[in-house]
């Protein structure tokens, strides 16, 4: 913590994942509530901090809250080096390769990233506590661990992960468990159910529908590439997520907490929805292709949230209609802009998401 000016202690979280789309609300959460934030971002050749436009400064302004350090979860080093750093009291750990279906073509990535990136940060953060530094840790767990568990899926159901990513997570689960046994850490699992938004990566379903429905609504584009359309998924919005994130670091004891709506809808019942927004008839427009197929796929995620609503008083804000909604409007917004642009002659960078 830092001292302000009336005396008061400034809380200071560390968010590694922050150019993600949890990570982005979360930050937007925290510096809300009057935190600093800091946060780990990957070195890349382009612009990789889009998402926090809004909230970024620049660091030689006044009392700027938001601070960036360069680091990588696979980066042992850089991480110890951030904690000491940023001295942080909050530890959010978003950081992960975490499309599913990429995790089949870079298994080993994926579990240095998500399995051991995990370890590798308890490590530190074991350390960091040993110097006599009190901070509590929360670990971005995924209802892919549920994978062919039979639904409704609750803290109590067994894991049955079906991918690389899933079984990475799982792994990083038992790390984070045993670590808060062992060294009686004060860490929680979160076990979030599928978490939606404007701001989701264009390669996961939801978005990849909104974006593409838009798009073809004002002739950009004719045909949308979908894999299994029967998959049945938990669908929240990302803002509400966070917000949980943050509860769980806030009670008397570390525990494990699944975060989820309790309603489920197939990928094809998105579609019907995202459709019905826009007047639209996706069967006439969208293509099933192997290649977005899983070798193991997972079928069925319901979430049983009790737990958090009953001891965190958490409850999902955002409906699964007024969601969908909002995506598609954003994607709307977005679609008239490239028309508006093409429209004046300039060249739009396809970005390709029919492609992933
Ligand atoms: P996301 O949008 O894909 O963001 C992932 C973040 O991790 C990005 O900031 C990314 O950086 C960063 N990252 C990737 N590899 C890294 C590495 N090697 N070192 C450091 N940072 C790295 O994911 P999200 O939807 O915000 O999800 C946040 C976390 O919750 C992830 O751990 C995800 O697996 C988990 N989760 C998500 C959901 C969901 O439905 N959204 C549900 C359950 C669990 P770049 O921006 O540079 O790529
Ligand atoms: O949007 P998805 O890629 O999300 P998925 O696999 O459920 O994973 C997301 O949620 C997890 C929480 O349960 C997170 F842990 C994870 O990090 C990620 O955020 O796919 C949803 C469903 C799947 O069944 C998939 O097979 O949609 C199906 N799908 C059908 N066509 C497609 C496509 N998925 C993608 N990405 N692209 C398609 O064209």
């Amino acid at each position: 913590m830092t001292e302000q000016g009336n005396g008061t202690r400034v809380r200071r979280a560390l968010i590694t994942g922050i150019t993600g789309q949890d990570g982005s609300f979360l930050a937007e959460f925290l510096l809300s509530r009057g935190y600093e934030v800091h946060g780990i971002v990957r070195r890349a050749s382009t612009f990789n901090t889009e998402r926090l436009d809004a909230i970024y400064a620049d660091p030689h302004n006044h009392g700027v809250r938001l601070r960036l350090h360069y680091g990588d979860i696979t980066d042992g080093a850089a991480l110890r080096r951030t904690l000491d750093q940023a001295q942080p009291d909050e530890i959010y750990n978003l950081a992960a390769q975490s499309h599913v279906r990429v995790s089949f073509d870079q298994a080993e990535y994926t579990a240095d990233a998500v399995a051991t990136g995990t370890l590798r940060l308890l490590e530190a953060v074991r350390d960091y506590t040993a110097a006599g530094h009190a901070v509590r840790l929360y670990q971005a767990g995924s209802s892919e661990m549920y994978g062919a568990a039979a639904p409704p899926q609750n803290e109590k159901t067994a894991f049955y992960p079906r991918s690389p990513y899933a079984a990475s997570k799982v792994a990083a689960h038992w790390y984070a468990v045993n670590y808060r046994e062992a060294y009686k850490l004060f860490i929680c699992n979160g076990i979030l159910f599928n978490h939606e938004s404007e701001r989701r990566g264009e390669t996961f379903v939801t978005r990849k529908i909104t974006r593409g429905l838009a798009r073809i609504k004002l002739g950009l584009q004719e045909k949308l590439y979908l894999g299994n359309l029967n998959a049945r998924r938990d669908w929240g919005y990302a803002k509400d997520y966070v917000e949980a994130m943050w509860l769980m670091l806030q009670q008397a004891e570390p525990d494990d907490y699944v975060v989820a709506t309790g309603e489920s809808h197939s990928v094809s019942e998105f579609l019907d929805q995202a459709s019905s927004c826009l007047g639209l008839d996706w069967k006439k427009h969208v293509k099933e292709d192997p290649r977005y197929l899983r070798p193991t796929e997972v079928d069925f995620l319901c979430g049983d949230a009790s737990k958090a609503r009953m001891k965190l008083g958490w409850a999902p804000k955002v409906s699964f209609e007024q969601l969908v909604k909002l995506m598609v409007e954003h994607d709307l917004e977005l679609a008239r802009q490239e028309t508006t642009l093409t429209k004046a002659g300039h060249q739009v960078a396809q970005r390709g998401a029919s492609q992933r």
